[in-house]
């Protein structure tokens, strides 16, 4: 109790009245209360800041609610701890959970505004690199969906991944100055920032008798928290994301008083706020660089104290931990946070290290995301000791216990200790992030079935054998209300015409659209969604980027990171076979099945070979879109900047979805599930979750090729020759060379070279060994969509079928199988 008297401060909680009326009034007044400026001399700006103010304060009422019901509760949550949220524009997501959208349509229309011109305005806090921070955001959502009490934790960077641009067809990239307009969404707390230390030394110290470590830092800095509302849909709740963003702390300040070294001083301050300056855009490849393990720690030692300190009750009895919270760490980047719990724990608490470590046990959890071995985050013992030397002690006392359970259990089998040892000697020593992450958590979830399977086959095998039951699967899914509510409104509609509403909660209910297949009506209705859908792309790329989706083309779509793992250059191959064939006369362009290629990919900055296949990507796609001889017939699309916003209008417009990765390397894959989703069909390896889409549609449904996991195995082991390959298969040979004649280069042959000799003489991901198969499929998919009908029925199949990847359904997964959290408050 505050000892507040006035009726208004009792019930200090106010949301405007949600009518047309009561959203113009509140429009009005953050105009000029916020803005400072009046309706008619507002420019667009202030109105989406305005808008934006305004849909949040219809929510901060559920907000605060919601979070005065957690504190008095105290129920376990989860608090999911990932360096990336790819959350995409917040606006139309806000309105809709809130209820909102007409009645803000119309307000302001009422104002003589239209809202879908502020909606342009936003630029989407773009802070993570591809899938796996699209997975953190679908998975917020979820949470609050299912009124399950989640805190989001993560780091505010202040520029998101960068902005793409072509020159001359060769990326480029421009910062992405994202909050430069300003952030109507977030609630900075600098008042409540945390202190977060680095470097120095260790000692130990006498405690009355007891001897106890401790770390002596040698610099810190501020952590500010940033906080986020999450509605849920329609539902009334509203979770939190917490982002952490980097300050100087006052030591800074003191340094500029007492050096007097005005310009030192400041370059000391950079430092420090360089911290959440800008997110790596290495994806599936962790670069080990310091500044990296600085934001690691950075925002998990702040979130860790955050929840200690602030969520807990005074008091709070801390052996009772594991029965209040869990934390999900989001692939490795955030598992320095195991260390830094053990050494608060510890050290700051003055727990028992056995009970401690007991507790540390029960309260997290890790996901893996790849197989990739190069992806696997290791840190090298030399930077760790100088960064963070407390937790360097930390962690090689856990490693140390480990190994003796480890040779309790199996004998002093040297090989065997080395691979499991947390610390690798070679090539330097060095910090098995994985490992350490295994052997805390207490549960360890890969994110599609072949994934978690291969990771406890190939990649832990010891692990595995070592804690029966620990490995689990949690096979991913995608949020419902952005990926088919908002960026496909007019399928949405048909749905809710067909089953009535409440599906988009309950996604098992698409089921019922099984018998709606078979129905002409609905399959022309659908047809129609379908063709509106291409139509509202091609405004938006006319609008873009320039460019033209004919009509009456198969979009075939490739949109995800460019990796050389994902194989952009078999899509391309089978596209200058295409083209080769109708320009050779061998194929008549008016026997070719019309149809656009659209890519969408970023190239992580430093990757020389993927940046090289964007290049050619592009240099292709100008030789095709040129050549009179294809026109009509074949055209490739290849708009810059991939991201969400543009993922919500692609998605929704596409007939094929390429889901082409070597089988074994693609963990999940999410861009799979929202393609289903939309009634685009797949063409696909039996690789991720592509295994579980085709066995929920059917095989008649998917366009399956190439080898499964197990052959790859068995042509690795045979000896994999790709120029046998080329020799062997005419159409390939001829695409290759085509590419090595410098056709798409203006007779240069030198630029992609490095592209030809790697594929000929190397081709890790035996895009040459997968090609003939992926040629016939491509065949199959052409006569397929020759008969538009039964193309449809398939197409409504696949969204009948793939409800299965809510990620309502990932999240009761993750609760039932991992969390053991109420499944709602
Ligand atoms: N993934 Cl390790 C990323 O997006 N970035 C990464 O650094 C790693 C994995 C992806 C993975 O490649 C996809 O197959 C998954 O669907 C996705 O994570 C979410 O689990």
């Amino acid at each position: 109790s505050t000892g507040a008297t006035h009726p208004l401060a009792l019930a200090p909680v106010i949301a405007p009245p949600s009518t047309v009326d009561g959203f113009v009034r509140e429009f009005l007044q953050n105009l000029n209360l916020e803005r400072g400026v009046t309706l008619s001399a507002s420019n667009p700006n202030d109105r989406y800041i305005a808008l934006a103010y305004t849909v949040r304060d219809y929510l901060v009422a559920r907000w605060l609610e919601d979070q005065r019901r957690q504190r008095e509760t105290q129920a376990k949550g989860v608090c999911y701890l990932s360096a990336e949220y790819l959350l995409g524009r917040q606006l139309d997501n806000n309105l809709l959970a809130s209820g909102l959208t007409d009645i803000a349509t119309d307000a302001l229309a009422a104002c003589g505004i239209d809202i879908g011109e502020l909606r342009e305005l936003e630029v989407e806090p773009g802070l993570g690199n591809g899938g796996l921070g699209r997975l953190a955001a679908c998975f917020i959502d979820s949470l609050a969906t299912m009124s399950v009490p989640n805190v989001g934790y993560g780091i505010r960077y202040e520029y998101g991944i960068f902005r793409q641009t072509f020159v001359g067809g060769q990326q480029v990239e421009q910062p992405d100055a994202w909050l430069s307009l300003g952030s109507p969404w977030e609630f900075p707390h600098p008042e409540a920032a945390q202190t977060i230390s680095f470097g120095g030394h260790t000692e130990t110290y006498d405690d009355g008798g007891v001897t106890r470590n401790r770390w002596v830092p040698g610099w810190d800095v501020e952590a500010v928290p940033y906080n986020y509302m999450v509605p849920g849909y329609q539902n009334g709740r509203v979770n939190t994301l917490r982002l952490w963003s980097a300050k100087a702390t006052n030591s800074f300040d003191l340094r500029v008083f007492n050096s007097g070294d005005y310009e030192e001083a400041v370059r000391a301050q950079t430092f420090a706020e360089n911290i959440s300056k800008v997110l790596y855009p290495e994806d599936s490849t962790p670069q080990g660089k310091e500044l990296r393990l600085q934001q690691q720690y950075f925002f998990v030692a702040a979130s860790i104290r955050d929840f200690l300190d602030h969520q807990l009750l005074p008091d709070f009895d801390l052996t009772k931990l594991p029965e209040r919270v869990i934390f999900q760490l989001n692939d490795t980047h955030p598992v320095i946070a195991v260390p830094e719990f053990m050494r608060v724990l510890t050290d700051e608490k003055g727990m028992d290290w056995d009970a401690a470590w007991a507790i540390t046990q029960q309260c997290f959890a890790y996901t893996c995301h790849t197989l990739l071995p190069e992806a696997l985050e290791v840190w090298s013992v030399d930077l760790l000791g100088r960064l963070l030397p407390r937790h360097l002690e930390i962690i090689y006392r856990i490693n140390e216990e480990f190994l003796v359970a480890v040779r309790e259990r199996f004998g002093d089998d040297e090989m065997r200790i080395r691979n499991m040892s947390i610390i690798s000697e070679f090539p330097e020593r060095s910090v098995r992030m994985a490992y350490l992450a295994t052997v805390a958590g207490a549960k360890v979830n890969g994110v599609a079935e072949l994934h978690s399977q291969l990771l406890r086959d190939k990649v832990l095998p010891d692990f595995d054998e070592f804690y029966p039951g620990k490995f689990t699967n949690v096979t991913n899914g995608i949020t419902p209300r952005r990926f088919v509510r908002l960026a496909n409104p007019q399928l949405s509609g048909l749905i809710t015409e067909a089953l009535g509403g409440g599906w988009l909660t309950d996604m098992e209910r698409l089921r019922e659209l099984e018998a709606y297949a078979e129905d002409p009506d609905f399959r022309a209705a659908f047809a129609e969604v379908k063709a509106a859908n291409k139509r509202r792309l091609n405004d938006v790329l006319l609008a873009r980027d320039g460019f033209e989706v004919s009509d009456g083309h198969m979009l075939d779509v490739m949109v995800k990171r460019l990796h050389e793992y994902k194989r952009q250059m078999l899509k391309l191959l089978h596209i200058v076979t295409a083209y080769e064939g109708i320009v050779s006369g061998a194929v008549a362009a008016s026997d070719v099945q019309p149809r656009t290629f659209i890519f969408g990919a970023k190239a992580a900055p430093g990757y020389a070979m993927a940046k090289r296949i964007i290049h050619l990507i592009n240099a292709v796609g100008s030789v095709v879109n040129d050549d009179p001889r294809v026109e009509g017939r074949l055209k490739v699309l290849f708009p810059p900047n991939y991201n969400v916003t543009l993922a919500e209008r692609l998605i929704p417009a596409a007939d094929l979805s390429e889901q082409i990765s070597l089988a074994g390397k693609e963990a999940s894959g999410t861009g799979n599930m929202k393609f289903a989703l939309n009634g685009a069909l797949t063409i696909g390896t039996d690789d991720g979750a592509n295994v579980e889409i085709r066995q929920l549609v059917g095989d008649d449904n998917f366009f399956l090729f190439g080898m499964s996991e197990p052959e790859v195995e068995g042509l690795w082991a045979r000896g994999y020759k790709p120029s046998e390959f080329y020799q062997a298969d005419d159409h390939l040979r001829r695409a290759i060379d085509l590419i090595a004649s410098g056709a798409f280069s203006d007779g240069d042959k030198s630029v992609f070279e490095p592209i030809v000799s790697n594929l000929l003489y190397d081709d890790r991901f035996m895009v040459l060994a997968d090609y003939s198969a992926y040629i016939d499929a491509q065949a199959k998919v052409d006569a397929a969509y020759a008969d538009q009908d039964a193309w449809t029925r398939s197409a409504i199949l696949n969204v009948a079928r793939c409800g299965f990847f809510s990620s309502d359904r990932s999240m009761r997964d993750y609760i039932e199988r991992i969390w053991h959290t109420p499944p709602s408050l």
